[in-house]
């Protein structure tokens, strides 16, 4: 597997909305003349098929699965931060809406 970690990142980058594990072993067969296993690309296929911002917010890329993001210039702890402003268009499980107006990270 640990070969196959730098072509999950490359996967990654590649501007593919979604693909399917048909479509992984496809993509290993024409590009790397590489039979995977059917488990390995359906790994692969989770890890490219992941949002690169998280869907509860538009405008600003707030980075998707971590535990705790807040605002940019803000005294939130970190580790992650977002240059607001954005848009709340789900829940807002970072609070980056404190005042609850739809916007999050005013001042950011
Ligand atoms: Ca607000």
């Amino acid at each position: 597997m640990r070969r196959l970690l730098p072509l999950v990142f490359t996967l990654a980058l590649l501007p593919v909305a979604a693909c399917t594990p048909e479509e992984v072993q496809l993509w290993f067969k024409v590009y790397r003349n590489e039979e995977i296993s059917w488990d390995q690309a359906v790994a692969i296929a989770e890890v490219t098929n992941r949002p690169k911002c998280d869907p509860n917010y538009e405008g600003a890329c707030v980075p998707p699965n971590v535990p705790d993001v807040d605002c940019a210039g803000g005294s939130g702890n970190g580790p992650y931060y977002v240059q607001g402003p954005v848009r709340v268009v789900g829940t807002d499980i970072h609070g980056l809406d404190r005042d609850r107006d739809g916007i999050g990270c005013e001042r950011g």
